[in-house]
């Protein structure tokens, strides 16, 4: 088990549609720890930055469009296995095939304004919270409820 740090956005569609306390409420209902968020505008550098392995795709010009037409709100969650949890709780890419109980299945029918972007593995989560945060906009601190989320042997 491992304590892990997972860059979360809400993308601009999150934003416009005033769903950004919809779901940093769920994030910290399921008890993990939001350490990093501030909110920003996407360049299209920092969008090819974040993109690049789909900067060839036949999507990209549009997905850049979409995640630098609006600003978006960065945040970086902590907690036991985090990224897989949060990939969890955000549900499939496509909003139209996201369960629900999901935020894309609850709150959306988009493939490309899917609300939500979501580290999707340990290297990706180190790569993405360097890109969106300097290391000193990221705190450290013990939530005082965090022992009653889990035990020592899940930390
Ligand atoms: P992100 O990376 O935003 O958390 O989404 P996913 O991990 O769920 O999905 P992804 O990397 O496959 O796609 C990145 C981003 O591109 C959008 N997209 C994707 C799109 O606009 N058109 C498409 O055809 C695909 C496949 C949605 C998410």
């Amino acid at each position: 088990m491992a304590t892990e740090r997972s860059l979360i956005l809400v993308k601009p569609d999150g934003v416009q549609r005033r769903l950004i306390g919809a779901i940093v409420t769920r994030i910290e209902n399921r008890g993990l720890k939001i350490v990093g968020m501030k909110m920003l505008n996407v360049t299209p550098e920092l969008a090819g930055e974040h993109y690049a392995e789909h900067i060839e795709k036949p999507f990209y010009p549009l997905l850049e469009e979409f995640i630098t037409a609006a600003p978006v709100v960065a945040l970086a969650v902590e907690g036991p296995e985090a990224i897989s949890v949060m990939r969890g709780m955000m549900g499939t890419t496509n909003g139209r095939e996201s369960a629900p109980g999901t935020i894309r299945g609850d709150y959306g029918v988009s493939r490309q304004m899917n609300l939500i972007h979501g580290s999707d593995g340990p290297e990706a989560a180190a790569r993405e919270l360097g890109i969106y945060f300097k290391p000193e906009e990221l705190v450290d601190y013990e939530p005082t409820l965090g022992e009653w989320v889990c035990a020592d042997d899940e930390k």
